[in-house]
Formats: C-alpha cells, sequence, structure tokens
C-alpha cells in the first residue's frame, strides 16, 4: 500500500511538473510573441517613418519645378539695379553699313530680342525705354538702325523696345504725328519710363551715348558725319531726343499739324520752354551719329506753312498735340526685332 501511494505520489509530482513546464512554455511563446511583435511594429513604423520622408522631399522638389515662374520675381524683386554706367560700354565705334545685310542676320544676331523687347538678365534695369521710329520707304535704313542700335542698347544694360510706326499711303509725311502716335500706343502695352524719339537714318557712333531719360528733355544729337559733328544752330532739337512720359505728356506731345518737311522738332522745343524745362544735351564727343546718306523722299516736301505755325505754338499747344491725336490703326505686329504700327491719316484734316 505504501509503495503504491509512493508511486502515486511520484506520477502525480511528475504531472505537476508537465504543467508547469506546459504552463511555462505557453507563457514564454506569448511573451515572445509580444516582444516580436513590437520590435516588428517598431520597425514598420520606421518604415513608415522613412517613406514619408521621401514624398515629402519628392514633393518639395515639386513645388520647385512647378513653380519657376513664381520663384523668379522672388529672386528678381532682391535682384540689384544695373550701375549707372555699365561694364559693357566700349566708346566710339567705327560703323560699317554692309550693301548685302540682310533682316535674317541682324535677327541671327540678336537671339535674346524677343518681340522687339529685350531687358537684361544680370541685373534690373535703370529704365524702361521705348525707342520710337517714324517710318515710310526707308527698310534699308531701318535694317542698318536695328543692327546697330541692339546691341548697342544691350551694351548700356537697358529694359527696352524699339517700335516702328509706319505711315500707310502716300498721303504727305508727318513724323511729329507718328511720334504722338508711337507714344499712344507703345503705352498701351508697357509702362514706359523714358521715350526716344528716333530718326531712321541716325545711327549713334558712340554707345557712351546713354539712351536713358534725364531731368530735363535731352537731345542726343550734338554732331553728325554730314555737318561736320558741329551743333546746327543753338535750339536745335531734331533727329534723335530723349523725354520721360511725364515730361512728353507735359507738353502735349508733338504737334499734329506738320505735313511734310521741317519745323515739327522747333515746335516741341517751343512747347518744352514754355514749360519752364530746359534742353540737356551729352558732350560733344559721344553724341556723334552717322546719317545715312538720302535725297528728300517724295511725299515729304518742304513744308512752307512751317514758319506760319511755329509763330503760333503759344496758343496751339493745349488743342495740338496728344490730346487731339486722331488716326486710324491699321495694324501692330509683333517682329522678332521690333513692333511694326502701321497707321492711316488719310482721312484727317489737313490743319494749317
Ligand atoms: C531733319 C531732322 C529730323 C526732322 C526733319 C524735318 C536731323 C538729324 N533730323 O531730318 O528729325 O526734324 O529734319 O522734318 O536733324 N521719314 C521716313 N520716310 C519718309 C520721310 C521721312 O521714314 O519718306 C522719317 C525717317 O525716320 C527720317 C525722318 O522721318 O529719318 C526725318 O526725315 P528726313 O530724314 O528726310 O529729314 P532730315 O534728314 O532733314
Ligand atoms: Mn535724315
Amino acid at each position: 500500500m505504501a509503495l503504491n501511494s509512493y508511486v502515486f505520489h511520484l506520477f502525480y509530482k511528475f504531472k505537476v511538473l508537465v504543467l508547469v513546464s506546459l504552463c511555462l512554455m505557453v507563457l514564454w511563446t506569448t511573451f515572445s510573441y509580444f516582444v516580436d511583435s513590437r520590435e516588428q511594429f517598431s520597425k514598420a513604423k520606421s518604415i513608415v517613418e522613412d517613406f514619408r520622408k521621401v514624398i515629402s522631399l519628392q514633393d518639395s522638389q515639386k513645388e520647385e519645378k512647378i513653380k519657376p515662374s513664381a520663384k523668379v520675381p522672388t529672386v528678381k524683386s532682391f535682384q540689384s539695379h544695373c550701375p549707372a554706367v555699365s561694364p559693357y560700354l566700349r566708346g566710339a565705334s567705327k560703323l560699317i553699313f554692309k550693301a548685302s545685310l540682310t533682316l535674317e542676320e541682324v535677327q541671327k544676331e540678336n537671339p535674346q530680342v524677343v518681340k522687339g523687347r529685350y531687358h537684361p538678365t544680370e541685373c534690373s534695369a535703370l529704365q524702361h525705354v521705348a525707342i520710337l521710329i517714324p517710318h515710310r520707304n526707308r527698310e534699308k535704313h531701318l535694317l542698318y538702325l536695328l543692327e546697330h542700335l541692339h546691341p548697342f542698347l544691350q551694351r548700356q544694360q537697358l529694359d527696352y523696345g524699339i517700335y516702328v510706326i509706319h505711315q500707310a499711303g502716300s498721303t504727305k509725311f508727318n513724323r511729329a504725328k507718328l511720334l504722338n502716335v508711337g507714344y499712344l500706343e507703345a503705352l498701351k502695352e508697357a509702362n514706359w519710363d523714358c521715350f526716344i524719339f528716333h530718326d531712321v537714318d541716325l545711327v549713334p557712333e558712340n554707345d557712351f551715348n546713354s539712351y536713358t531719360c534725364d531731368k530735363q528733355p535731352k537731345h542726343l544729337v550734338v554732331g553728325r558725319n554730314s555737318t561736320g559733328y558741329r551743333l546746327r544752330y543753338q535750339g536745335y532739337f531734331g533727329g534723335v531726343t530723349a523725354l520721360t512720359r511725364d515730361q512728353f505728356s507735359k507738353v502735349n506731345g508733338f504737334s499734329n499739324s506738320y505735313w511734310g518737311w521741317g519745323g515739327e522738332d522747333d515746335d516741341l522745343r517751343i512747347r518744352v520752354q514754355m514749360q519752364n524745362m530746359k534742353v540737356v544735351r551729352p558732350s560733344a564727343n559721344v553724341a556723334r551719329y552717322t546719317m545715312i546718306f538720302h535725297k528728300r523722299d517724295h511725299g515729304n516736301e518742304v513744308n512752307q506753312e512751317r514758319m506760319k505755325l511755329l509763330r503760333q505754338v503759344s496758343k496751339t499747344w493745349k488743342q495740338d498735340g496728344l490730346n487731339s491725336c486722331s488716326y486710324k490703326l491699321l495694324s501692330v505686329e509683333h517682329n522678332p526685332l521690333y513692333i511694326n504700327i502701321t497707321v492711316d491719316f488719310s482721312m484727317q484734316p489737313k490743319i494749317s
């Protein structure tokens, strides 16, 4: 009996031992499962984190790619002004006019000019300048002027546009009225600070002759080849002049009444003086031009009324100018090297 109970007791102990070890094994498995899953979880967490980082990096790269134009002005607004004297100026240059020159060649030389406009990329230009050229039947002169003027203005680091105002038909030429049209039309597309009223046949010889506006109206042609580079007369205001938007509007622009050659430049000088402004000029050694040779054009015969008109400026300037400049606009074409404005004056009454 005693042996029996002893064996039973031993068996019982063994069962308990097996049960306890079983329990321990279950516990261990459960425990290690949790530990393992926690590790897995943190691993997963870090993978998600890494993924998020990649996504956000891609997003910021995408933003940079999507918004280049939005970024440019921000950079530009902090861009420094161009220096008062451009480092690209060369001084006097010998002008060559090649007989075989073509518009395509000039275009190839100026790939940075878009639709007649240019602005420096290295700095922000001091002035926005519109060059206004009255034109009819002078294609070759225009070609030579474009060839020289584009690189000249770029060396001066200007933000500029070249406008050619073309008089359609064969009625008497009216240089002054064309320039009024140029001013009015150019201001429709940009807020120009400064206007250069420019004959088509005058090519500047020295890039220190700055195509910018001053505190006073500026006359840029002191001398030209055909007059021995001497000022023709003290009040002379023809050829190329620079007036700010405000100076030109203050004098009510040019008179519209000068049909044919002569007088309109003196009329503008009288208007300027009447507003107590003073004509200024650059020094004679830089304000030099070559005038491409030409004869008097058909339709631009001497205006016999010019002296009479000049005597009346003080009475007429307020009603005759920008505020009374009516014209028929035929077209505005944005060519690669210039903006071509074509107008018809044939319906205009000729006031004299
Ligand atoms: C002088 C003046 C000019 C003007 C003119 C009298 C100078 C250097 N220039 O020029 O500014 O006062 O006398 O009106 O002193 N044009 C054409 N097609 C024509 C006729 C004229 O395109 O058929 C334009 C062209 O831009 C020309 C400008 O008008 O340069 C002046 O005409 P011009 O060259 O025949 O007169 P010019 O040299 O005596
Ligand atoms: Mn001329």
